[in-house]
């Protein structure tokens, strides 16, 4: 929004004492478009490039594999395991079908408590579609941090895709669809123009996601999370308190301008 300030200059010439008193109303013009149309903000991706953490276990067992050539990636240093968990933000996906456990977040939950892909915003924004990929025979939760019940709810119930179509998907599946998957096999790119999203009915507000596997055969991974949306505008204040809504805050622009009318005119009689 921005704020425009109107100096009220008496009509009689000779007003110092009306100006003294007039002083100086300021009024609040609130540009409905950027806070109350979701539409007119730009969409983007807004998870990319963002801060991602692994919590529980992953990498391991290693042994799992289709054989000679296609060893899963174990990663044996710190820097090696979180360079592995920045693949599922920097906005390229793998070529469909690629190996679950190659060049992947992946992770085993068999006799094991669940493990998360945790994505920090770094700010509050309002989200409103979504992208996954992930390994095709499992089903995934997506969720987000609900900054009023302040617990981790549901954004989306990312779907088993083992079978779509009548064909039996393999490896890394793009959901909803494969739109965006790349196509040169190399693994690096994708089309990242995220023109297949999961599209929520309503966008939620948060500060954060995490993705975790549900049923299928408990090898999991994931290769990219994208998260659409816009920051919120009163993100400086994150969840401390609400910011008036620009209605009121027009209502109450219009009432100074109102009070400074009526006490010149009252002065000028
Ligand atoms: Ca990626
Ligand atoms: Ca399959
Ligand atoms: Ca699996």
């Amino acid at each position: 929004m921005w704020v425009k300030q109107v100096n009220f200059v008496s009509a009689t010439g000779n007003g110092t004492k009306s100006m003294k008193y007039l002083g100086t109303a300021i009024v609040i013009v609130a540009l409905f478009a950027i806070s109350t149309t979701a539409n007119a903000t730009p969409v983007t991706n807004v998870a990319l490039n963002k801060q991602v953490t692994l919590e529980g276990i992953f990498f391991t067992p290693y042994t799992w594999g289709h054989g000679s050539g296609s060893y899963p990636t174990k990663p044996t240093t710190p820097a090696a395991k979180q360079a592995l968990a920045d693949t599922v933000t920097d906005g390229k996906f793998k070529h469909d079908g690629a190996q679950w456990n190659k060049k992947t977040v992946w992770w085993d939950t068999h006799n094991r408590p669940p493990a998360y892909v945790n994505i920090e915003l770094g700010g509050t924004f309002y989200l409103e579609s979504f992208i996954v990929q992930a390994d095709d025979n499992d089903a995934y939760l997506l969720e987000y941090w609900n900054l009023n019940a302040l617990n981790w709810a549901t954004a989306w119930n990312v779907p088993n895709v083992d079978w779509r179509d009548g064909v039996n998907l393999w490896g890394m599946q793009t959901r909803p669809n494969d739109d965006d998957d790349d196509d040169d096999d190399d693994d690096e790119h994708g089309d990242d123009d995220g023109d297949a999203r999961y599209v929520l009915g309503t966008p939620i507000k948060t500060t954060k996601l995490r993705l975790s596997g549900v049923g299928g055969d408990k090898y999991y991974s994931t290769s990219e999370i994208q998260a659409f949306g816009y920051k919120a505008h009163d993100d400086d204040d994150h969840e401390s308190h609400e910011v008036p809504e620009p209605s009121t805050l027009f209502l109450l622009g219009t009432g100074v301008v109102a009070g400074g009318l009526f006490r010149r005119k009252a002065r000028n009689s």
